[in-house]
C-alpha cells in the first residue's frame, strides 16, 4: 500500500518521531492560536510556555504548522519564531492545507487541520484553548467552524476550555451530539465557556482524572467506535475566570464591531480575539494563557496515561 505521508512533504520532528516509536506520550498543539489568536510580542514566549507545560506532564509536544509548503509535526525554535513573527502566515483549515503545500506557502493550522494532521502522524491527544463551533446567527450566515466536522471524522482527544462565548454554545453542543462526539467535563458537569468557568450548559459526562479520560479514548479504540474524536472540557477555576460583567460587555461590543466592519469567514475569530485582547486591560489575555497552559498540562497527563494503556495491549 502506498503511503501518502511518504510522498508528501510531511516532516516529523526527530524528538516527536522517537517518542512515537517508543510509545511515549505525545501531544499535538495547534499554531493558529500562536499566529492569529495571541498578540505579537507575547505569542513567542507563550509558545514556549505551552510546550513546557506538556513536557512538565511527561509528554513530548508536537506543534503543527505548514512551512514553505511542508507539513511540520513538531517545530524547532526557528520554526516557532517564523510562525509567531512573520507577517504573511496564513490561517489554514483542513481545506487549505493541500493548497498551501502545493503552492509552497507558510501557514498556521487550526483545530480542524491540526487534528487531521496529528492523526495522520499517529498522535492521539491534542491541546488547544477553545474549539471553533456554531457562530451566533449561523441560521443566516451558515458560519459553523470546520473544527466540528473535523472532530466528527478524526479519532483524537482534544483538551479545551469549551468554546468561546462569542459562539452559540447551545447550538455547538447540539451539533457535537449530532456528530457523535462525546463531551467529557474534567471534574465538572458544567461545560466551560472559555473565559468563563461555566457556559451555563451541562456536559453529558464527567471524568475525575486524566487516567479516566485516557481510558475513554482507549475503550473507544478497542471497540472500534472511535471514528469521531473526544472533547475533554477543562474549565478555568472560578477564581481565575474573567469577570462575567466585563465578559458580557466585551462580547456585545465585539459582535457589534464585526457587524460594523463587515468581517466574515476565517477572519471572524482572529478579529474578535484581537478586540478582546486590546479592550480588556489584559484580562482576556491572562485568562487565555492560563487556560491554554492548563489544557496543555492536562493533555500531557492524558497522553502519558494513554501510552501506558496502549503498552499493556502490546
Ligand atoms: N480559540 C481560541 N483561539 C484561537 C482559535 C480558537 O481561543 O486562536 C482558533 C483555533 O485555531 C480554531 C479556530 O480552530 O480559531 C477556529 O476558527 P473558525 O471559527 O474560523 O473555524
Ligand atoms: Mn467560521
Amino acid at each position: 500500500m502506498s503511503s501518502p505521508v511518504a510522498a508528501a512533504p510531511f516532516l516529523v520532528h526527530a524528538e516527536v518521531a522517537q517518542a512515537l516509536a517508543e510509545g511515549r506520550g505525545v501531544v499535538a498543539l495547534e499554531s493558529t492560536i500562536l499566529a492569529h489568536g495571541l498578540p505579537r510580542g507575547d505569542n513567542r514566549r507563550i509558545a514556549d510556555e505551552i510546550e513546557d507545560a506538556v513536557r512538565g506532564a511527561g509528554s513530548v509536544p508536537a506543534t503543527i504548522a505548514v512551512l514553505d509548503g511542508a507539513v511540520h509535526i513538531g517545530l524547532d525554535d526557528d520554526d516557532l519564531d517564523r510562525i509567531c513573527h512573520e507577517d504573511d502566515v496564513l490561517k489554514l483549515s483542513i481545506r487549505d492545507v493541500g493548497v498551501a503545500v502545493a503552492l509552497k506557502r507558510t501557514g498556521a493550522t487550526t483545530v480542524a487541520s491540526t487534528a487531521a494532521l496529528a492523526h495522520r502522524a499517529g498522535i492521539r491527544v491534542f491541546a488547544t484553548g477553545g474549539l471553533g463551533g456554531v457562530h451566533r446567527g449561523a441560521a443566516e450566515t451558515f458560519d459553523v467552524s470546520a473544527d466540528l466536522g473535523a472532530l466528527a471524522r478524526t479519532p483524537v482527544l482534544v483538551v479545551c476550555a469549551g468554546v468561546k462565548s462569542i459562539l452559540d454554545v447551545a447550538a455547538t453542543l447540539e451539533m457535537l451530539e449530532s456528530l457523535s462526539v462525546p463531551v467529557l467535563g474534567y471534574r465538572t458537569a458544567r461545560f466551560p465557556g472559555f473565559y468563563l468557568t461555566d457556559s451555563g450548559h451541562r456536559t453529558p459526562w464527567v471524568v475525575d482524572s486524566a487516567a479516566q479520560a485516557a481510558a475513554v479514548a482507549h475503550a473507544r479504540r478497542l471497540l472500534g467506535t472511535d471514528s469521531a474524536g473526544v472533547v475533554l472540557a477543562n474549565p478555568l477555576p472560578e477564581g481565575r475566570q474573567v469577570d462575567p460583567l466585563l465578559h458580557d460587555r466585551l462580547v456585545a461590543e465585539g459582535l457589534a464591531l464585526l457587524a460594523r466592519e463587515g468581517v466574515t469567514g476565517k477572519d471572524v475569530t482572529p478579529r474578535l480575539l484581537e478586540f478582546f485582547h486590546s479592550s480588556s486591560g489584559g484580562e482576556s489575555l491572562r485568562a487565555n494563557v492560563e487556560l491554554v497552559l492548563s489544557n496543555a498540562a492536562l493533555a500531557g497527563e492524558v497522553a502519558v496515561e494513554l501510552a501506558e494503556l496502549e503498552a499493556e495491549d502490546r
